[in-house]
Order: structure tokens, then sequence, then C-alpha cells
């Protein structure tokens, strides 16, 4: 099937500032090496690679009330949401190469923001073994990368709930998650009491990948703009090594393609995270070169025969 796409843009934010493990600040290369870019010019997209984000180092410290870094994740979220944002209001579709998924919290506030102004609807498919919805009361870590759903919420600190001036940046409801098998027990306590809408892997095992994904898109319309965040995590691990926080029991090489494919079928994905890689952790780049394989069924790369 063959789409139209605005030019796409590559944006890198090389820090694992929000992490429990050092080498997602690596991500970014690690994707431009497995061929990213000409991945998606192979498929006829126009791509712009902007280079890396440049932003604070990260300080290694133990947390402090609850959070780790807290100051630099701030200044790394603030620089992703304008550089997300600034492409988005261009006319172009910003990919964002992470970088831990504290980031995510900053890509989706410019995503909300460009979609507050132009009255869009906004979908947001959060691809994930994790629910990253914990908050300084109840996270076993400290760190920020377990939090920004919590924090798109409305639920967090005041910088980081308020980035873009508007809290909560995101409606609840507006919020999708699959392949969720890893959530802490206030985390799980807070996700009910948001109404955040899980498809976790018991549910896909029971109804399959497919009637999953078509409930997660239920009500897509021509006015939504979608946006996909793509923890590797996701993954199965025994295919996706290079991520710092594995867990058992994720979504095989075609069920994940089927994810991609289903979400490229909507002709409504308006912008991209690509998060927590850790080529430090990979075997060879296996797990970019998976990742950019995913990304192209995501842009229509597709085994279907069929019409
Ligand atoms: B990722 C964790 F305790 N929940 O908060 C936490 F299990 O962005 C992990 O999804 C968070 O990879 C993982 O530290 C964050 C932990
Ligand atoms: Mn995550
Ligand atoms: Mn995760
Ligand atoms: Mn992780």
């Amino acid at each position: 099937m063959s789409r139209h796409y605005s030019p796409v843009t590559l944006i890198g934010a090389p820090t694992d500032v929000g992490a429990g493990h050092r080498g997602a600040r690596l991500g970014p290369e690690a994707l431009r090496i497995a061929g990213l870019g000409e991945a998606l010019m192979a498929r006829g997209l126009q791509v712009l690679d902007r280079g890396n984000l440049e932003g604070p180092r990260n300080p290694w410290l133990d947390a402090v009330d609850g959070y780790r870094h807290i100051t630099e994740v701030t200044e790394w979220n603030r620089l992703v949401m304008e550089a997300v944002y600034g492409e988005l209001r261009d006319g172009r579709m910003p990919i964002l190469l992470g970088g831990d998924h504290c980031l995510g919290l900053g890509s989706i506030t410019g995503v909300a923001r460009w979609c507050r102004e132009a009255g869009k609807k906004l979908r947001v498919v959060w691809l994930d073994a994790h629910a990253d919805f914990n908050t300084s009361e109840v996270t076993p870590s400290g760190n920020i990368h377990g939090m920004p759903v919590a924090c798109l919420c409305g639920l967090g600190p005041e910088p980081l709930t308020h980035l873009s001036g508007v809290s909560p940046a995101v409606r609840p409801e507006d919020i999708r998650q699959i392949g969720i098998r890893s959530v802490d027990e206030g985390e799980r306590r807070l996700l009910k009491q948001y109404g955040i809408d899980v498809y976790d892997m018991r549910y896909i095992d029971e109804v399959g990948m497919r009637a999953a994904v078509e409930e997660a898109l239920d009500g897509l319309d021509e006015d939504t703009h979608l946006h996909v965040s793509f923890d590797v995590d996701f993954l199965d691990p025994s295919i996706a090594p290079g991520v710092g926080t594995t867990v058992l029991g994720g979504p095989t090489y075609r069920e994940a393609s089927l994810v991609m494919e289903m979400l490229c079928d909507t002709g409504r994905l308006g912008s991209l995270d690509i998060m927590e890689l850790n080529p430090l952790i990979d075997d060879h780049n296996r797990t970019a070169i998976l990742a950019v394989d995913l990304v192209e069924s995501l842009f229509g790369k597709s085994t279907l025969l069929r019409d």
C-alpha cells in the first residue's frame, strides 16, 4: 500500500539521564548506523537528519525526593518538546531517536501542543513492556523513564507536568498501551485510577494481537494525529537484547510486525519515538537493525500479498 507522507525529520536525543543503566545515549548513532535514514528514503520518504540535540550530561547521582536527575531530565525534555513541536509546525513528521523514555514526555507534550493549535485529536499508542506510570511516591527506582505517562496525565512534579504550560498535556483517554507485562504495585493502582487503556500481554495472549490493536485504534478518524512511542523493550528479549530493562514474554517478530503494519494502515501516523535502545548491551547492533526493520513496516513495508 503506498501512502503519502510528510517529509520526515530525525532528531537525536543522546541521553540516558532518566534511565537506570547508561548507554541509551548511544541509541541515536546505533539507529543511524543500522540504516534508519536510508531505509526511510528507500521507501520514498524525504528524510532530513537534524543531528543530535545537546543537553546536560548525566551526573549519575542517587534519587533526591524520589527523583533522579530531575533538573537534567527537565532540560532535556524542554529541548525535545521544542524540537518536536517545531517540526510539526513546519509541516514535517518528527522521529525522535532516544535516548531513554523519559523523553517521551517532551516529545508527546510537543505533539499535543501542536494538535491543540491545529485543532486535531490526538491518539498516543505506547508500545512498551512497562506502563511508565510511576510517581515519586511509588517509584521503586527514582528513574524518571518510569514516569513519563503519569507526567503527561498531570501526575508528577510541576516542571515536568507543565512543560508546555498546559496540564494535563494529554487526556488519559487518548492513550493506549500495548505489550505491557511489568507494572509496579503502586503504579498499578494509579493506572486504574486514571483509567489508562492497557492491552497487556495476558490480554494479547487471550484475544490475539490483531484484536488488541484493532481495539486500541478504534475511533481514529481523519482528524486524528497518531503518535507512536516505541520503547524497544516492548519486544521479546530473545529478539531484542539491546535494552536496559528486558522483560520476558514480549511480542514475537511477527506480532510486532503486525502491530506496525496495522498502525501504518490507519494512514494517520504523525510522529514517532524510538526509545531505550542501549547499544552497549546489544549484540552487534542487532536490536537497532530490528528496530529499523519494524519502523519500515510502520512506513508501509509489508509481507501482505493480498489486495
Ligand atoms: B521504560 C520500573 F521498577 N518500573 O519505574 C521503574 F521496574 O522506559 C522500570 O519503560 C521502568 O524502560 C522502565 O524503575 C522504564 C522498574
Ligand atoms: Mn518505556
Ligand atoms: Mn520499557
Ligand atoms: Mn527501559
